[in-house]
């Protein structure tokens, strides 16, 4: 079992980005048997919001929240896998890529670990992705298609995206963000919702579901 003591050790190494500790800490977690929801939800997603509201204020860059989220990276691929085989049920099936056009995604992919770390199952689609790859995501039951853009010539593509998914929509919601797009975007274009940033992006996907943050 780890202490009180590992708990913060855990939570501190997540947010000086010290992967080695925290795949340490959470092996020694595994090991034992203990309940990894409980130290996913109690230890490493806090520190990973503690990191996200000290990149919202100034504290830290995108090289601090990287490295955070590389270390807590170690510690979900060690839990995932233990995760998958329990009844541990996902909040909601996601889906999230990159608008064609597109190429940045290491925004998109704090995105992705924020949302995995806070128990959604996830299917990221990529960069560059196609308007009919996510109406294929929904078909395969995905409840929430997220959206990134990082570009103003592919912040249009977002409209040619909900226009088409409108099209087919099987009351599937949409997400947008990146660092071109703004609540006043979202509301225009007809998204679901929008988020500044990835701790933002599990608020919006959780209000889209009428799950409470
Ligand atoms: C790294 C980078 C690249 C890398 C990308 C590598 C990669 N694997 O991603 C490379 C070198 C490939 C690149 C290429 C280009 N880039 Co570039 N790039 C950047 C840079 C420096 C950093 C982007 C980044 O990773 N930010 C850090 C992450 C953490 O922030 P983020 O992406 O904004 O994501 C956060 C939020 O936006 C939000 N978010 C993101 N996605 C989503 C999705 C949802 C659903 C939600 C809710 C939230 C959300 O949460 C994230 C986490 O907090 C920016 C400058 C900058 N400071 O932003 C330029 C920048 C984005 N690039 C720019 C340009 C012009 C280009 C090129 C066109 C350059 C060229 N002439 O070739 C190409 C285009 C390639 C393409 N077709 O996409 C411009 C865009 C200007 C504009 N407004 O259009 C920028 C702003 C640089 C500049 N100041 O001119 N780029």
């Amino acid at each position: 079992m780890l202490s009180e003591e590992e708990k913060d050790a855990l939570f501190d190494a997540i947010c000086d980005g010290d992967r080695e500790t925290v795949v340490a800490l959470v092996t020694k977690a595994r090991d034992a048997g203990e309940d990894l929801g409980g130290i996913l939800n109690d230890a490493m997603i806090p520190a990973m919001t503690e990191v996200g509201d000290q990149f919202s204020t100034g504290e830290i860059f995108v090289p601090e929240m990287l490295v955070a989220a590389h270390a807590m990276q170690g510690g979900i691929d060690i839990i995932e896998p233990v995760l998958a085989q329990t009844d541990h049920e996902p909040l909601a099936r996601v889906c999230i890529g990159s608008v064609k056009g597109d190429l940045h995604d290491i925004g998109k992919n704090l995105v992705v670990m924020m949302l995995k770390g806070a128990g959604f199952e996830v299917e990221d689609l990529g960069v560059d992705v196609p308007d009919e790859e996510f109406a294929r995501a929904i078909e395969r039951g995905n409840q929430v298609v997220c959206l990134s853009a990082l570009l103003t010539t592919t912040k249009p593509q977002m409209i040619s995206v909900v226009n088409h998914l409108r099209q087919f929509s099987n009351g599937a919601k949409i997400v947008i963000g990146g660092a071109v797009i703004t609540q006043d975007y979202a509301d225009r274009i007809g998204a679901d919702a929008f988020g500044k940033d990835a701790p933002g992006a599990v608020k919006a996907v959780k209000r889209t579901l009428g799950i409470a943050a």
